[in-house]
C-alpha cells in the first residue's frame, strides 16, 4: 500500500504563505471563534511533491489524479485541462500553476469555471472554439451507430444543434462571449462538451483526504501506480 511521507517543512510553509493570495485557499479559518491554522496551501504543496520531480509534476503524473481523484475520462480533455493549469506552457506544472489551478478547478466561482471550460474545450488554443473541435468532442460522448456513416450524420447533426444555441453572433465559432453568454442562461451547458471540472462529491472528498498528505496519511487513490 502506498503512502505520502511527506511532512510539514518551513520552505512549504513559506512558500504556502506566499501562493495563498488571489486563491480560494485559507493559511486560517475560525472555529467556535478560536483562530486556527489550517495549511490548505500546504496540503496541497505536500500532494504535488509527492507526485513531482525536481519540483515539476509532469502530464502523466497530473492526469493520474484527475482520473483517481475526480473522476475525469477523456482523454482529449485532461490533455486540455493539463495545458490550463500549465500557464508558462512549458509542459510541467510548478507550484503555483498547481496551487492556482486547483484553487480555480476546486473552488471556482462561476466566472472562474465558465473561463476554465472554456479554455479546456479550445482544443487548438485559438481562442474559439470551432466546428472541428466540438465534432472531435461531442463523437466519443454519442452512443454507437450502427454504422460510421449514421455516426458522422449524427454528430454533424448535434453540432449544427449546438451551432444554433451557442454561437450567439452567428460567425460560425463560439467565442468567449457567445461561451458566457449561454451558460449564464443555461448552467447546464457549463459541461457541455465532456466533464472538466470535479463534481461536489469528488470535491468534498478530495479535500477532506488532503490533510493526509501533512502526516505520513495513507494517500493511495492519488498515488500513480
Ligand atoms: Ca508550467
Ligand atoms: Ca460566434
Amino acid at each position: 500500500m502506498a503512502t505520502i511521507t511527506s511532512k510539514p517543512n518551513k520552505k512549504n510553509t513559506k512558500t504556502a504563505e506566499s501562493l495563498q493570495p488571489g486563491t480560494h485557499y485559507f493559511n486560517f479559518y475560525c472555529y467556535r471563534n478560536i483562530s486556527v491554522k489550517k495549511d490548505e496551501v500546504e496540503n496541497l504543496l505536500a500532494l504535488f511533491e509527492a507526485n513531482a520531480k525536481n519540483e515539476k509534476m509532469d502530464r502523466s503524473k497530473f492526469r493520474d489524479i484527475l482520473y483517481k481523484q475526480f473522476e475525469l475520462t477523456e482523454d482529449i480533455l485532461m490533455d486540455r485541462v493539463f495545458k490550463v493549469f500549465d500557464e508558462d506552457n512549458d509542459g510541467n506544472l510548478n507550484m503555483k500553476e498547481w496551487v492556482c489551478g486547483m484553487s480555480k478547478f476546486l473552488r471556482g466561482t462561476f466566472k472562474e469555471q465558465i473561463d476554465f471550460c472554456f479554455k479546456v474545450y479550445d482544443l487548438n488554443g485559438s481562442g474559439y472554439i470551432t466546428r472541428e473541435a466540438v465534432q472531435h468532442m461531442l463523437k466519443d460522448c454519442m452512443v454507437k451507430s450502427p454504422t460510421e456513416e449514421d455516426a458522422d450524420e449524427n454528430v454533424k447533426d448535434l453540432v449544427d444543434q449546438v451551432f444554433k444555441k451557442m454561437d450567439v453572433d452567428h460567425d460560425g465559432k463560439i467565442s468567449p462571449l457567445d461561451f458566457k453568454t449561454t451558460v449564464e442562461n443555461e448552467k447546464l451547458l457549463l459541461e457541455a462538451f465532456g466533464k472538466c471540472l470535479p463534481g461536489e462529491k469528488e470535491v468534498t472528498m478530495f479535500e477532506r483526504m488532503l490533510p493526509a498528505c501533512q502526516t505520513d496519511g495513507d494517500l493511495t487513490k492519488s498515488q500513480p501506480h
